[in-house]
C-alpha cells in the first residue's frame, strides 16, 4: 500500500489526481475517480457559472468522496468560476494556465484547499507564500498548455524550494512513472491522458481511438509564438496551425482565431482531423480501456512492485 501525506490531507485513499482536462473531465469521470479512491477533478475551463454549478451538483450526487474543480485562469469565465466554486462549497481546487493569486485570499477565507499547477520553481514559491496547500509540478511531457521544463527536471527542483506537498504531473502513464515521481520527491501524481480511455470517460469515441492508436512521436507543440504552447496529437489541425505560426504574414490575431473551438471540436464532436486532440507524450503507452478503479489499482500495484524491485540494486 502506498500512502502519503496528501492522502491524509485530502482524505483520499490513493495519492492520485485525475487532471482537469477541458471538455473531458466532467462529473461522470471525476466521480468515478473519486469513488475509486483518487481525487477526481472537474474541468472548470469550458464552463460558465451555470454549467459548472450543474456539473458540481451532479458530481455530488454521484459520489460522497472528496473531489476538486480545476480553474483554468485563461478562461473567459475565470471570474464567475472562481465565485461559483465558493458558492457550491467545493473543498479542493487546482488551477492552471496562470497565477491564481488574485483569487486566493477569498478562496482561503472560504476554507478551500488550493493546489495550483506550476511550471517553475519561482511560481511554486509564490504559491506557497500565497497559502497554497500543495502544488502540482507539471512537466512539458503533459498534454495541453505546458511550461518549459520536463517532469524529470522540474519535480526535484520544486521539491527543493517548497515545504508544501508536491504532486508530479506530465509523462506518467503507468506504475513505473508513479515510482519515478516518488523517487523525485513527489508525494502524489496527476494523470490526464491515462484517464481519457477510462470506461467512465465520455469523450468522443474517435478521441479515445486516436489516443489508443498514438505512437511515441505523435505529439507536437503549437502556439509557442503566442506564448502558450499546447501539446496535442499531430493531425491536419496542427499541420495547418504550424504552417501559419511560422508564416510572418499571419497576424497573432489570425493565429488566435485558428485555435478557437478546436478542443470542443475534437472532444465533443469527435473531429480528430480538424480539432485539437490534446494528449501527453505517453499517449502511446495507453493501450487499454479500463474502469477508473482498474486504472488506479493497477498503477499502484505496479508502482509498489517497481519500488520494491529497485531495492535489489541497493547493496
Ligand atoms: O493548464 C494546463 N493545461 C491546459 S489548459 C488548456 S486550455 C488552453 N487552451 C488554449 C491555450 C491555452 C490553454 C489545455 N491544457 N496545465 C497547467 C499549467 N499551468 N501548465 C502551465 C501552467 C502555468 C503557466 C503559467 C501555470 C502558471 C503560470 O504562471 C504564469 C504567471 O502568470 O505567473
Amino acid at each position: 500500500m502506498i500512502k502519503t501525506i496528501i492522502c491524509e490531507g485530502l482524505e483520499i485513499e490513493y495519492p492520485i489526481f485525475q487532471g482537469g482536462m477541458a471538455w473531458i473531465a466532467n462529473a461522470e469521470l471525476a466521480a468515478a475517480v473519486s469513488n475509486a479512491g483518487g481525487l477526481g477533478i472537474i474541468a472548470g475551463m469550458n464552463s460558465n457559472a451555470e454549467q459548472l454549478k450543474a456539473e458540481i451538483r451532479k458530481t455530488k450526487e454521484m459520489t460522497s468522496k472528496p473531489f476538486g474543480v480545476n480553474v483554468m485562469l485563461m478562461s473567459p469565465f475565470a471570474d464567475e468560476v472562481a465565485r461559483t466554486v465558493i458558492e457550491e462549497g467545493v473543498k479542493v481546487l487546482t488551477t492552471g494556465a496562470g497565477s491564481p493569486s488574485k483569487y486566493m485570499p477569498t478562496w482561503l477565507a472560504a476554507g478551500i484547499k488550493i493546489i495550483p499547477v506550476v511550471p517553475s520553481t519561482a511560481i511554486a514559491r509564490k504559491m506557497e507564500r500565497d497559502g497554497a496547500f500543495a502544488v502540482v509540478a507539471e512537466g512539458g511531457e503533459s498534454g495541453g498548455h505546458v511550461g518549459e521544463l520536463t517532469t524529470m527536471a522540474l519535480v526535484p527542483q520544486v521539491c527543493d524550494v517548497v515545504n508544501i506537498p508536491v504532486i508530479a504531473a506530465g509523462g506518467i502513464a503507468d506504475g513505473r512513472g508513479v515510482a519515478a515521481a516518488f523517487s523525485l520527491g513527489a508525494v502524489g501524481v496527476q494523470l490526464g491522458t491515462r484517464f481519457i480511455t477510462a470506461k467512465e470517460c465520455n469523450v468522443h469515441r474517435n478521441y479515445k481511438d486516436r489516443v489508443l492508436n498514438a505512437r511515441d512521436i505523435d505529439t507536437v507543440l503549437t502556439g509557442k509564438r503566442l506564448g502558450h504552447p499546447v501539446r496535442s496529437l499531430k493531425n491536419r489541425f496542427t499541420r495547418n496551425y504550424l504552417e501559419k505560426e511560422y508564416d510572418s504574414s499571419i497576424s497573432n490575431e489570425e493565429l488566435e482565431k485558428l485555435g478557437l473551438g478546436v478542443l470542443r471540436r475534437a472532444a465533443i464532436e469527435g473531429d480528430i482531423v480538424e480539432g485539437c486532440v490534446i494528449a501527453g507524450q505517453i499517449a502511446s503507452m495507453v493501450k487499454k480501456e479500463q474502469t477508473c478503479r482498474e486504472i488506479i489499482v493497477e498503477l499502484f500495484e505496479e508502482a509498489e512492485k517497481v519500488m520494491r524491485g529497485n531495492l535489489q540494486w541497493v547493496k
